[in-house]
């Protein structure tokens, strides 16, 4: 199958990625804030893990200081296309990611109350918080009326994100033939720097800056197992 795509050339294969789902990286999952101390987006226990997927987050993260911080459940109060949190009352919070990256809405905490995730562009300098995809991390900063500004954007404490399943670009749970074809055209353009590349860069598997033979190597073992952890 993969050789029957690869003879069809690759001039013709160039599609949008999505950003999928991204998860935490457990090996850098901090956020800092001056009132709440270190806010772990890695803490949840199973099945409420934090996930950020291309309109909107669910998951809930943990503070030392100040307990669970529910970035919405995934389900209720989502509405719409692309799906998002209406955020019109309390019943129907989360946070948004919007086509760019740009988080906006609130999370929930017993203890803290609203967090804004929509007010960091507001400030001066702006300080958006978002996904910033070409670095897979978080950027910006969260407000709070309790807790003050949430910062998402140290340059040593900060929330690295991961695909669960990175070879599957198009996002639907299985890599295949129309992953492939994602592949093929970053394989064809080759460095992630280069314009033509999709921001993410999402083919360069082992994150050298290029996506080349190593990256293959590593699409196509995900290829010959088809689903998805
Ligand atoms: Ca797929
Ligand atoms: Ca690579």
């Amino acid at each position: 199958m993969v050789k029957s795509i690869l003879a069809t050339g690759f001039s013709a294969l160039l599609a949008p990625y999505c950003m999928g789902q991204l998860t935490v990286d457990p090996s850098c999952p901090f956020s800092w804030s001056e009132n709440a101390g270190f806010i772990n987006w890695n803490g949840a226990p199973p099945g409420h893990g934090v996930i950020i997927r291309d309109s909107y987050a669910s998951g809930v993260v943990w503070g030392e200081n100040v307990g669970w911080i529910n970035l919405g459940d995934g389900s209720s109060g989502l509405s719409g296309s692309p799906l998002h949190y209406a955020n019109a009352a309390g019943t129907d919070f989360g946070v948004n990611v919007d086509p760019t990256g740009a988080l906006s809405g609130f999370a929930w905490s017993e203890n803290a109350g609203w967090l804004n995730f929509g007010a960091g562009g507001g400030v001066i300098p702006a300080q958006p918080a978002r996904v910033d995809l070409a670095h897979k991390r978080l950027r910006g900063y969260v407000w709070s009326e309790n807790l003050g500004w949430i910062n998402l954007d140290d340059a040593v404490v900060f929330v690295a994100l991961a695909l669960p399943c990175p070879a599957d670009l198009n996002a639907d749970g299985l890599v295949d033939d129309a992953d492939f074809v994602l592949f093929s055209a970053a394989y064809n353009i080759l460095d992630c720097s280069d314009s033509a590349m999709p921001p993410s860069c999402a083919a360069d598997f082992n994150h050298d800056g290029l996506v080349d033979d190593a990256d293959f190597v590593i699409f196509a073992a995900a290829y010959n197992d088809l689903l998805c952890p």
